[in-house]
């Protein structure tokens, strides 16, 4: 149901309705269908879409070589409560004409923190309680939330691994009320990413506390969450640098690992995002599936990089190759465990009318739903699962197989090759897989 406040944001601009391809209305969905069946699931049920509070409602454009190119209508106001109620009454607007059915947001997104932190939750929860009241006409529901424990200059060496406890303790005071408003929302999960938690420089950094120091932040949140009955995910999002020169949480890898030793499986899974994909120079497919052979694909931020940029440029998804064979890594691992797919993104600096806020989400949308769609196709339609198959069928029976199993010593491998002799050529047919791709874009 579309959502008005007082005022209207984006005048002129309805409820935004699938056309088809055919189709030359920029603001109407060309291929994402939310009642589409594909696979057996709607595309709505697939992607849970979610609209991203910081870059959508918070980002005017700024950057390191200028100020802000976007005046938001709904960021006039002087007072901070009247600014976040006009923020909040925007977001709905925007959340229910696109047809998304989910948000996600920072504790600060929501409103300005204060000077002081018993002020600053008193505003957290005032605007918490406006927001139940939106969510509950629209029935739009809260992805996640996370608190921003990096743009404070008190974090400038970190939160949970700040070299002062002090700081520490300010970060886990912020992390409860964070929390607190999640659960208040009834959110379905709790991110965890750490800009500031990792280094600018190993000299002055003793590494291994940092780290068990975030573990231990982690478990406090767990162990505090579950006590107040929160049922939902944890989720850790890598990303290997920027703002810090070397994050932590540097891929999926290494959030893994860190997950199973500070004893957080079972609770936190991961939120991969495209854009920390590329500049961990990996691509998203493959955090995909390093995520999914764990069991730990959780959620996704949606974005993309720039081919020729080095740093996290936040654009809206368009590249459907890119997405097609991201999906079919989502395909084959049965989607997301409890998550959904954030637009972690941003509008550039340039496009400063609002309706192109509605085209970049639009085009994000369809680029995914295409991307399922090649996906869906490639894998039932083509033969590629076959060829997949057949790459591998000498683990299926024999000797192959009995490696599968454990049966095999050594020595047993020995005994193959001695008996077998050189093993024959066999092609990867890297050319004829790209090409299936290609086929059904
Ligand atoms: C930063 C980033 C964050 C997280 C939430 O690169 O992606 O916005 O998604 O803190
Ligand atoms: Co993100």
């Amino acid at each position: 149901m579309v959502v008005i406040g007082n005022k209207e944001y984006f005048k002129g601009i309805g409820e935004i309705k699938f056309e088809g391809r055919e189709s030359d209305n920029p603001l109407a969905y060309k291929f994402y269908d939310p009642e589409q069946l594909v696979a057996g699931k709607t595309m709505r049920d697939h992607f849970r879409f979610s609209m991203a509070y910081w870059h959508t409602l918070c980002g005017t454009g700024g950057d390191p070589f200028g100020p802000s190119t976007k005046e938001f209508p709904w960021a006039t106001s002087n007072d901070p409560m009247v600014a976040a109620r006009e923020k909040a009454d925007a977001a709905f607007e925007f959340i229910t004409k696109m047809g998304l059915d989910y948000y996600c947001f920072h504790d600060y997104d929501l409103v300005d923190e204060a000077g002081s932190l018993a002020e600053s939750e008193k505003r957290v929860f005032k605007t918490v309680d406006y927001l139940k009241e939106k969510m509950k006409v629209s029935g739009v529901k809260l992805l996640w939330g996370t608190a921003n424990l990096f743009s404070n200059p008190r974090y400038m060496n970190g939160a949970a691994s700040n070299p002062n406890f002090d700081v520490v303790a300010h970060a886990g005071a912020q992390l409860k009320i964070a929390l607190d408003a999640t659960m208040e929302l009834n959110g379905e999960n709790y991110v965890f990413w750490g800009g500031r938690e990792g280094y600018m420089s190993l000299l002055n950094t003793n590494m291994k506390l940092e780290q068990d120091n975030i573990g231990r932040f982690m478990r406090m949140a767990r162990d505090y969450a579950r006590g107040q009955g929160f049922k939902g995910t944890f989720f850790i999002e890598p990303k290997p640098m920027e703002p810090s020169k070397h994050q932590y949480d540097f891929d999926a890898a290494t959030s893994i690992k860190f997950i199973r030793e500070q004893e957080l499986a079972g609770d936190f899974k991961l939120n991969i995002e495209v854009n920390h994909a590329t500049l961990a120079q990996h691509t998203f497919q493959h955090e995909l599936q390093v995520a999914a052979n764990s069991g730990m694909l959780g959620s996704i931020d949606a974005n993309r990089g720039d081919y020729q940029n080095g740093w996290d440029t936040d654009q809206f998804p368009n590249n459907v190759m890119e997405t097609a064979e991201a999906m079919l890594v989502f395909l084959k691992s049965d989607g997301l465990q409890g998550g959904g797919i954030n637009f972690d993104a941003k509008t550039r600096r340039n496009s400063t009318d609002l309706e192109d806020i509605f085209i970049a989400h639009i085009g994000g949308a369809d680029t995914f739903a295409r991307g399922l769609m090649v996906a869906d196709s490639v894998i039932n339609n083509s033969n590629y699962e076959k060829l997949l198959g057949k790459r591998y069928a000498s683990f299926t029976s024999g000797k192959g197989l009995d490696f599968v199993r454990g049966k095999l010593s050594l020595t047993d491998l020995y005994d193959v090759a001695k008996l077998g002799g050189e093993p024959k050529q066999i092609s990867g047919k890297q050319e004829l897989f790209e090409n299936i791709i290609n086929q059904y874009v």
